[in-house]
């Protein structure tokens, strides 16, 4: 059976960070809720410009166009084959009982846990690269110095922006912990990129999950 996960934490807690790892060395599909809206919104499309709205002022999209959009792309043939990692999504309760009223299976939910201190320093710290995609930050994934001068700052990456995105996380995290309770596995992602995933490998095998690695050879 494919692995199938949902990533939950914090704006800059290290949800896109993992789950690069996660993918890499688990061969799942992953699907970033961020990421691909910001896709919507470089190509110019209906729902990037509505997104684009939200998204500037570090608010949510509404449940309904978040839903349409994630269990679409859960849906397709790669992500059912190979399984999926679901980054940032769902994070409103409407949205954990849609996914539950769509019948979507999953293992586990990983909750990342970082204390505010940290995620104020990360959200500062972060840069993109526009050519690659790649996340980088300047202190804890330096960039290679030939690089830095193409590299962008996400627009909702400010402090003022960022607190207020920690804010919204805060109001909906209990309902959806409670919601999915029996297939919560918290990390503690106050650590070394290398460390959270030492610890999210520990905690999965403990619960007898991701055991049966495909080789990417065999894909
Ligand atoms: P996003 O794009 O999902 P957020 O705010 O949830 O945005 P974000 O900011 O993408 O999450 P992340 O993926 O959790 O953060 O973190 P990251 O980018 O991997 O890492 C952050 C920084 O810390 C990087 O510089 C990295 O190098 C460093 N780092 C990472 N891991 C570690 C670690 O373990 N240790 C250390 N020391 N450093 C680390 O959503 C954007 C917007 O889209 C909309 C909303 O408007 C949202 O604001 N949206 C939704 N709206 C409604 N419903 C949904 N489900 C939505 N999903 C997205
Ligand atoms: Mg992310």
């Amino acid at each position: 059976m494919p692995l199938n996960l949902l990533i939950v934490g914090p704006p800059g807690s290290g949800k896109g960070t993992l789950c690069d790892n996660i993918s890499r060395d688990y061969h799942v599909v992953h699907l970033s809720s961020g990421e691909l809206l910001r896709e919507e919104v470089s190509r110019k499309t209906k729902l990037g410009k509505e997104a684009f709205e939200f998204m500037k002022q570090g608010k949510l999209i509404p449940d309904e166009t978040m839903v349409r959009l994630m269990l679409h792309k859960a849906n397709e043939p790669g992500a059912k084959k190979f399984g999926v990692l679901l980054d940032g999504f769902p994070r409103t309760l409407a949205q954990a009982k849609a996914i539950t009223d769509a019948g979507f299976q999953f293992d586990a939910m990983i909750v990342l846990e970082v204390s505010d201190k940290s995620l104020i320093e990360r959200s500062a710290g972060r840069r993109v690269d526009p050519v690659t995609g790649e996340v980088y930050h300047l202190k804890f994934k330096p960039p290679p110095k030939h690089i830095i001068p193409r590299l962008i700052i996400r627009p909702d990456d400010t402090e003022q922006k960022q607190k207020f995105r920690m804010k919204i996380y805060k109001d909906q995290l209990n309902p959806l912990l409670e919601h999915f309770k029996e297939k919560v596995i918290t990390v503690n992602a106050d650590q070394p990129i290398p460390t959270v995933f030492s610890e999210f490998q520990v905690k999965l095998k403990e619960r007898g999950l991701g055991t049966t690695v495909r080789p990417a050879s065999k894909l």
